[in-house]
């Protein structure tokens, strides 16, 4: 029986990279996110990839997207990101809101819908996409590096209270990654501002590069946990040492 991925946030960057990568893998996919005409450009390049139409913010939309699902082998909690760049003491409550409710409250629904068909899989697989935003904090950022700490204390979580059951929690934590349109959302639109912030750096990880340790971690042998995996590119030591080069 061909196992089968759910990609959450499939229509771009790096959830529909995970898409293409895991349908390469041979996994049947289930390619969940708001932009159908997007989707279905995907599924008509690969053909083992189904689009479904999928809002992780909204309870019925995930449980649409789960009715129509025989088996789940792999999730992958993709969908979320980044909105404004505001300091604490400026930053906009609806900003948060939706950070939360997508990045954290939509995981929360698409895991909570999903875990029954993981474990009856007998061997499956959660993938939290989180973010290096997981673990520390920078200035402008806290909105999103607080959705992105509870998102890794979910899955966190999750391993705890999984154990025993036949389901890994596998934590994808990335670091600088030139992915179409996440900091272009971050930045409203502003191109100049997101482009910026990739500025000079040699070769910041792609969406593919991300895609590939998903990869890689899911298709380990079963009894083998990829608890966490944090992925940055060489230019980037830690959050704040970034190697830029001028006039590059
Ligand atoms: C994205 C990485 O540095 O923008 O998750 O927080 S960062």
């Amino acid at each position: 029986m061909q196992r089968t991925a759910v990609v959450t946030g499939a229509s771009g960057g790096i959830g529909e990279a995970t898409a293409r990568r895991l349908a390469a893998e041979g996994y049947a996919v289930v390619a969940g996110a708001r932009r159908r005409d997007r989707l279905d450009e995907l599924a008509e390049q690969v053909p083992s990839i189904r689009p479904v139409t999928l809002d992780v913010t909204s309870q019925e939309s995930v449980d649409a997207l789960v009715s129509t699902l025989d088996r789940c082998d792999v999730l992958v909690n993709n969908a979320g990101g980044a909105l404004g760049v505001e300091s604490v003491a400026d930053g906009l409550l609806d900003d948060w809101q939706q950070m939360y409710d997508t990045n954290v409250l939509g995981s929360l629904r698409m895991s909570q819908a999903l875990i029954p068909k993981l474990v009856e899989s007998g061997d499956g697989v959660l993938v939290m996409l989180t973010s290096t935003a997981a673990f520390v904090s920078y200035e402008g950022g806290a909105g999103y590096c607080a959705a992105k700490h509870a998102q890794s204390s979910m899955a966190e979580t999750l391993r705890l209270e999984l154990v025993g059951q036949p389901v890994r929690i596998v934590e994808i934590a990335p670091g600088m990654v030139r992915s179409e349109g996440f900091a272009v959302t971050r930045f409203r639109g502003d191109e100049s501002a997101a482009a910026r912030v990739y500025e000079g750096v040699p070769d910041p990880l792609t969406s593919e590069d991300v895609a590939d340790a998903i990869a890689w971690s899911v298709t380990r042998p079963s009894h083998v946990n990829i608890d966490r995996l944090v992925i940055r590119p060489r230019a980037q030591a830690a959050q704040h040492k970034v190697h830029r080069v001028s006039g590059g």
